[in-house]
């Protein structure tokens, strides 16, 4: 798969947003310090973007954990999970709603004939371990882009089947974290299909991203134009309950 999609065209719109401005401001006198600093904002946009737009670094098969611990939920305590994961997930859906303008309802079946990604990262926790694991899925961008996002939409976030200590685990992203190369919908945890511990039968990797944002349990993919009136409105279950960081960048 192509590691840079989407990268040049998002920079290449920022920098034309950029450059009419600065023309536009350029036509008055008292403007012409502030034209001429411009190149150098041009320039920092285009290295943080760069930066956000970086690939996490990807390790060989022989640094794969030999188990990847489970944490948070290692299960969605429900005889209706229960039964699907005893049955192999065969009426399992991610829905794709909000502001886009074909929503999709996806099975596994879907997930897995798009075209796929894999690769071999280190998952980090804020609780202070790390594992190392090779995931397989088709990027979120290729789903986005099925679905069609509106040019208004700001966020993704994502729905999950689970309940930990009493309510439900949700995610979000902004959209550059959601169309990363390495931000993929996985299935598959070292060329298997997921463990139950793991999220079982898909979980968001975000491989840029702290442990906490890669939800679990995924059953649904919603993109808005504002966290306001999801959960609490912090953009995620520990955001909300306990002040993490929404912006969870490494
Ligand atoms: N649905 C859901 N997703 C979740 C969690 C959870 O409790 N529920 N825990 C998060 C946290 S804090 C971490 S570190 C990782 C753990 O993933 P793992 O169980 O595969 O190690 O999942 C994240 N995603
Ligand atoms: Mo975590």
């Amino acid at each position: 798969m192509n590691t840079s999609i989407g990268r040049r065209g998002f920079i290449a719109g920022v920098s034309a947003l950029l450059v009419s401005a600065c023309s536009k401001v350029a036509e008055t006198d008292a403007a012409k310090s502030l034209f001429s600093a411009a190149p150098e904002w041009q320039r920092k946009i285009h290295r943080s973007l760069a930066s956000r737009m970086a690939l996490a670094k990807e390790y060989p098969r022989s640094a794969i954990s030999p188990d990847f611990r489970g944490n948070g939920s290692r299960t969605v305590d429900t005889d209706a999970y229960r039964s699907a994961l005893a049955a192999g997930f065969p009426d399992w859906k991610l829905e794709v709603t909000g502001m886009v303008s074909t929503p999709l309802s996806l099975g596994l079946d879907d997930i897995r004939k798009l075209p796929q990604r894999t690769q071999i990262t280190r998952h980090d926790c804020v609780e202070g371990w790390s594992a190392i694991g090779e995931w397989t899925g088709p990027q979120l961008s290729a789903i986005l882009d099925a679905a069609g996002v509106k040019d208004s939409a700001r966020f993704v976030v994502f729905r999950c089947a689970d309940t930990y200590a009493g309510r439900k685990y949700y995610e979000s992203v902004d959209m550059v974290d959601a169309r990363h190369p390495q931000t993929i919908v996985a299935h598959s945890l070292n060329g298997e299909p997921l463990p139950e511990k793991n999220g079982a039968p898909l979980r968001m990797r975000i491989e840029r991203q702290l442990g906490y944002k890669h939800a679990k349990y995924l059953t649904g993919i919603e993109v808005v134009d504002t966290l306001e009136n999801i959960g609490e409105g912090k953009g995620g279950y520990w955001e909300d309950r306990s002040g993490y960081q929404w912006y969870a960048g490494m």
